[in-house]
């Protein structure tokens, strides 16, 4: 394990300031040193990974130094394009390095929707031409693999990625947590909207721990999951899965339950929702205003009025709420309105450290929602 603070200082060495990603699990705790210990300026937590790539390139642009871009390795997906079309040496050639959570390495234990990205990630950078390395366990060996870093962006002015696996780092628990004061936390606010749910009515959850939660509240109320679509993997995409289901399904009430930052990472998709106008279709943020799944880091949702942007995308009603009360009083006026809409729940952050992972595997999942909506 290497110290959070001897490899900043080691990348600073090498005149590594500038930082921009989307946490990751396996990074969490030097995206948490990071965050505590660098101007926002200069580390920038980003929508999703690919705008992260396009950030390091404005700084390389402007400073002509390369900048790292932090990501778990499902985050790769989302920067292929920038990758590929702005980075890459046949076309700008643009250094940065790549420090990218190696989630799903083969031979280790992890979830579904890890193994596939976790197997395909070396063959991925192979294709596209990125060279790599793993990050070493001591500060000397990283030192060695940095300045081989360090010297093929230099010479072939292109990206370069450093592989992390588990537990590579030592613990540092972000310090900087924005502490918000609102009256429920996740798991609470999950339970009181499906208190106001109908039996049929459809929802599909976003990435990370609201889908652990509603996994378990399901079992824990003996409401079974046949109604519930987990989207454990494709983060930002459950509101899209949403709107294909609620423009087939019109006489079923879609819910999908949301993230900020997940929310935020493909905030587009609410154009499609907008135009196309399902009235069906119900949105709910839960606004903790951080990823927490993935150590707390904070999105950029302090900035943003999440129901005014639904509002200008062409949602008709857009509310916002804190308390139980709030959060029946809301969901009753959408439920009685045409969609689509939106709430948003202004929570805490936090949630039980003995929170558990869904029992059923995702085909199951899938078997079983397609069944609930009459397609199996
Ligand atoms: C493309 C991609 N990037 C990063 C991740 C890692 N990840 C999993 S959950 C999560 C945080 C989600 O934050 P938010 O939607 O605000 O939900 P919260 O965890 O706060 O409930 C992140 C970054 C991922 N799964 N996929």
């Amino acid at each position: 394990m290497i110290s959070c603070k001897a490899f900043l200082d080691l990348l600073s060495e090498y005149d590594i300031n500038f930082f921009a990603g989307v946490p990751d699990s396996l990074l969490s705790s030097f995206i948490a040193y990071l965050t505590d210990h660098i101007a926002e300026k200069n580390n920038i937590i980003t929508c999703n990974e690919g705008n992260a790539i396009a950030c390091a390139t404005g700084y390389y642009l402007s400073t002509g130094k390369p900048g790292a871009v932090y990501m778990q390795n499902s985050g790769l997906g989302n920067c292929i394009n920038p990758l590929t079309s702005l980075a890459d040496k046949e076309v700008y050639s643009i250094p940065m390095l790549l420090i990218v959570g190696w989630r799903g390495e083969p031979g280790m234990k992890d979830e579904p929707q890890h193994s596939k990205q976790g197997r395909v990630t070396c063959g991925m950078l192979e294709n596209l031409e990125i060279p790599y390395s793993i990050l070493p366990d001591s500060i000397a060996e990283t030192r060695k693999t940095l300045k081989k870093a360090i010297q093929y962006m230099g010479k072939d002015q292109c990206p370069y990625a450093l592989l992390v696996r588990k537990d590579s780092f030592e613990s540092y628990p972000l310090q900087d947590t924005k502490a918000t004061y609102y009256p429920l936390k996740r798991e609470e606010a999950i339970k009181i909207v499906l208190s106001c749910l109908k039996e049929t009515d459809v929802i599909v959850s976003t990435t990370g721990k609201t889908s652990r939660e509603l996994f378990e509240l399901r079992e824990r109320l003996q409401q079974g999951h046949a109604c519930d679509f987990l989207t454990v993997g494709s983060m930002g995409h459950a509101s899209g899965i949403a709107l294909g289901i609620a423009l087939q399904q019109p006489s079923r009430n879609v819910y999908c339950f949301d993230g900020d930052g997940a929310f935020i990472m493909h905030m587009g998709s609410l154009t499609s929702i907008g135009k196309l106008h399902p009235s069906n279709f119900r949105h709910v943020v839960f606004n903790n205003f951080a990823h927490e799944s993935v150590g707390g880091q904070p999105t950029a949702a302090d900035v943003l009025d999440v129901p005014a942007i639904a509002e200008a995308s062409g949602y008709e009603t857009c509310l916002s709420a804190t308390t139980e009360a709030e959060i029946k009083e809301r969901l009753e006026v959408m439920q009685n309105a045409a969609g689509p809409s939106l709430l948003e729940i202004r929570i805490n952050i936090g949630s039980r450290g003995d929170l558990s992972r869904p029992k059923k595997t995702p085909k199951e999942n899938k078997e079983e929602f397609m069944n609930s909506l009459n397609q199996r």
